[in-house]
């Protein structure tokens, strides 16, 4: 079983667990509302003030904040010494910080499939960043996707920034029941003229390339503040895929670094001094962030809109880990262990921490039942609803969570989670990790607990063979 509020020293920074001053947030919003309320009975103020139409629980808003390639440990809030990231911060002083969420894959293409469909990626044939075209299953899981449940509940769907689960008609955006698109479909963007990595103009409106001029990531956030702005009085959800800190780094005012129309990339020069530029594109996304969040409090959107900010994987070298190991591409906690802050004032305490063990595939029923809306009866989603952990009601749920990433080199890297024992193969054979007193994975106990060894192996395999279709690995696995 998961202890009850264990925490992890190095993981203190997100703030009190539910603190007397946090309590007391929703009371001092039911203040603030009822004067709002009396205001507007009294006289007409401006426009951009009004309180919304709809209660604050009644369908709220979702504004899914996800970055590239960010650390656990990039936000200031989670530990980051180097540079702070305030409006980031300012979620989690507003809001509930998890310190054991993880990504569903330690590379992109597979977690953002998962938090669409809600399902482990492995289940529909999505193993590593290929595998989508002409892949039926993966075409009937997004057809119960997380915005076509919410669609179907009677929300408007964007996405603005990143999509990387398609380039060809069928699997565009809005082949998968988003209403309106704004960004680009490749994995990664040149930040200053909008090609990506084989020289392409990259920059789309629903299915049509629609040029623009500037910084990618204040495109993004320029694009996200205009669907806000624009939806404000009908239930949205705004998927926020920013492209920040992922590579090629460039920070605003920088050179391009692709530069050809013909398929080819004529440059692709990093500069030279990455931890500086790195930290400049995180705090033009961080400053984004907080547009965003200003535009949801301006237009008085704030308590019936749950906003959520997640990373997508584990960084690369430039990144922040904290205590873990690893990175992007690998099972350890740093390919996987990511920050995650969800907002909802009102609902959810300001300043609230959980040690619940979440991951990807659970924000999909935590969206649709916050919106009221109804899951298919025939249909599996892996996940489960936070709301409960978010409101701080209940004990810690206790977890199983499976991770099989197949390289472009074909290796399958596996993990699995099981309360606090950690299993990682490597080295050929499967190591066993407490992280309760081993975060960072550095003492292997496999020797010492050879029983548990075998049933979690046991465990892992059997999924891969019955849910992943992953055969070979559970052939992998029968000799050991
Ligand atoms: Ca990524």
């Amino acid at each position: 079983m998961i202890a009850v509020e264990r925490t992890i020293d190095r993981t203190a920074r997100p703030g009190p667990a539910l603190s007397g001053r946090a309590l007391l947030a929703p009371v001092l919003l039911s203040l603030a509302l009822l004067a709002l309320a009396l205001l507007a009975l009294g006289a007409c103020g401006p426009t951009e003030e009004r309180l919304p139409l709809r209660a604050p629980t009644d369908r709220p808003n979702v504004v899914l904040i996800v970055t590239d390639d960010m650390g656990w440990a990039e936000p200031s809030c989670y530990g980051n010494e180097v540079y702070d990231t305030p409006n980031i911060d300012r979620l989690a002083e507003e809001g509930l910080s998890f310190t054991q969420f993880y990504a569903n894959s330690p590379v992109c293409v597979p977690t953002r499939f998962s938090l669409l469909s809600g399902r482990y990626p492995n289940r529909d044939g999505i193993h590593g960043n290929s595998g989508l075209f002409k892949n039926e299953a993966a075409d009937e899981a997004m057809a119960h996707n997380l915005p076509r449940l919410l669609g179907d509940a009677g929300y408007v769907t964007g996405l603005v920034g990143k999509w990387h689960l398609g380039f060809v008609r069928g699997l565009l955006p809005n082949d998968r029941s988003f209403d309106w698109f704004r960004g680009f479909l490749s994995g990664n963007l040149d930040y200053t003229n909008l090609r990506n990595w084989s020289g392409k103009k990259d920059w789309w409106e629903n299915t049509e390339l629609a040029p623009e001029d500037g910084y990618l990531t204040h495109l993004i956030t320029s694009n996200a503040v205009k669907f806000v702005e624009r939806h404000r009085d009908e239930p949205f959800f705004l998927f926020l895929s920013h492209a920040a800190p992922h590579t090629p780094y460039q920070a605003p005012g920088d050179a391009p670094v692709r530069s050809r129309e013909d398929g080819h990339i004529e440059v692709e020069e990093m500069r030279k001094d990455v931890p500086v530029a790195y930290e400049q594109m995180v705090t033009e996304m961080d400053d984004g962030i907080g547009e965003v969040l200003d535009t949801i409090d301006r237009l008085g959107l704030g308590p019936n809109t749950l906003v959520v900010f997640v990373s997508d994987n584990g960084p690369r070298k430039y990144g922040q880990t904290g205590p873990f190991s690893g990175w992007k591409t690998s099972v350890w906690e740093g390919g996987v262990r990511v920050p995650c802050i969800v907002r909802w004032p009102g609902q959810i305490a300001a300043g609230a921490r959980s040690e619940q063990v979440a991951i990807t595939h659970d924000l999909l029923p935590t969206f649709v039942g916050a919106a009221g809306g109804e899951f298919p009866a025939d249909w599996t989603y892996d996940g489960i609803d936070l709301m409960p952990t978010l409101r701080g009601e209940g004990a810690l749920t206790p977890r199983t969570l499976h991770w099989l990433y197949r390289t472009t080199r074909e290796e399958i890297r596996a993990g699995m989670r099981q309360d606090d024992w950690k299993l990682v193969f490597g080295m050929n054979r499967p190591l066993l990790f407490e992280l309760d007193s081993d975060p960072g994975e550095l003492r292997d106990v496999a020797a010492e607990h050879p029983e548990r060894v075998r049933a979690m192996v046991s465990e892992l395999s059997t999924w891969a063979r019955d849910v992943a279709a992953m055969d070979d690995f559970w052939m992998q696995t029968q000799s050991l």
